[in-house]
């Protein structure tokens, strides 16, 4: 395994950073999430990954707790307190982090390969994106072109899995397959009423969300019952429109 790639570039920055006094009875990782946030659930694969000891504050977004600025300034989450010290923001660069002090196991040795990854890693992350406009979608015309969008893209990676530019599942877990576990949970559930990864027209996708759903990585990236948790999100909180499919079907 090769040294991390100037470590130094990872330092901390003001603009984004926290600092916090240490106290005696932090653990060395605790990161604040909502339970069905996405970007949370890509920071706890990431971690059970990695099998990195850590400390879960879960938050309620509507009644969030008093002082939670100083270690989220966006007030979002995921946000990593690292050490007692310092808060880390955005999962893509949390997971980085996280990957250097794990030992840098989900990510591959070689430099290009490994840039190859983060390229898609952020389109993945596009992919996520598109996930939230589905899910916002109020109308149907709404849905149908949000899920077009967002089948573009998966058509895009089937073809990048074909070419063998990245791995077919299963392989060994990755910092993209943190990004894209919380997205195929998401389209199982709702896939007999709106498919978009489809074992027909997309055997290798299919086959990594099937392969990915079922890791024990990401199973354990959310807590209870995934479907049924996302299905009451999907029927009180989106858009309106995939929930009307849901129910008229
Ligand atoms: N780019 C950020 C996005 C994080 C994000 O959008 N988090 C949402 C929850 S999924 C959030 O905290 N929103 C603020 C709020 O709900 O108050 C990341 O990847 O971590």
């Amino acid at each position: 395994m090769e040294a991390p790639v100037n470590p130094k570039g990872f330092a901390p920055e003001p603009v984004f950073v926290k600092k916090q006094q240490e106290t005696a009875t932090a653990m060395a990782l605790e990161l604040y999430i909502f339970n069905l946030c996405p970007h949370c659930q890509r920071v706890r694969v990431a971690l059970n990954a990695l099998g990195l000891p850590h400390q879960l504050h879960r938050l309620d977004p509507a009644n969030k707790p008093p002082g939670f600025s100083a270690i989220s300034p966006l007030g979002s989450v995921p946000a990593l307190r690292v050490d007692g010290q310092a808060s880390l923001l955005d999962s893509l660069a949390i997971n980085e982090y996280l990957n250097e002090r794990g030992g840098g196991l989900l990510l591959p040795a070689d430099p290009l390969a490994r840039g190859v990854l983060r390229g898609w890693t952020g389109f993945a992350s596009d992919i996520q994106s598109d996930m939230g406009k589905l899910l916002a979608a109020e109308t149907e015309p709404a849905l149908t072109s949000a899920a077009a969008t967002m089948s573009k893209k998966w058509r895009v990676l089937e073809g990048i899995i074909d070419q063998g530019i990245l791995p077919a599942a299963p392989h060994p877990l990755t910092l993209l397959d943190a990004v894209l576990a919380p997205l195929f949970l998401r389209c199982r559930v709702f896939h007999d009423h709106l498919p978009l990864v489809e074992a027909g027209s997309m055997p290798h996708l299919h086959a990594w969300q099937e392969w990915l759903s079922n890791e024990p990585a990401v199973v354990q990236a959310v807590d209870g019952d995934f479907p049924a948790l996302f299905l009451r999100f999907i029927d009180q909180r989106s858009g309106g429109a995939l929930a009307a499919r849901i129910e008229g079907e």
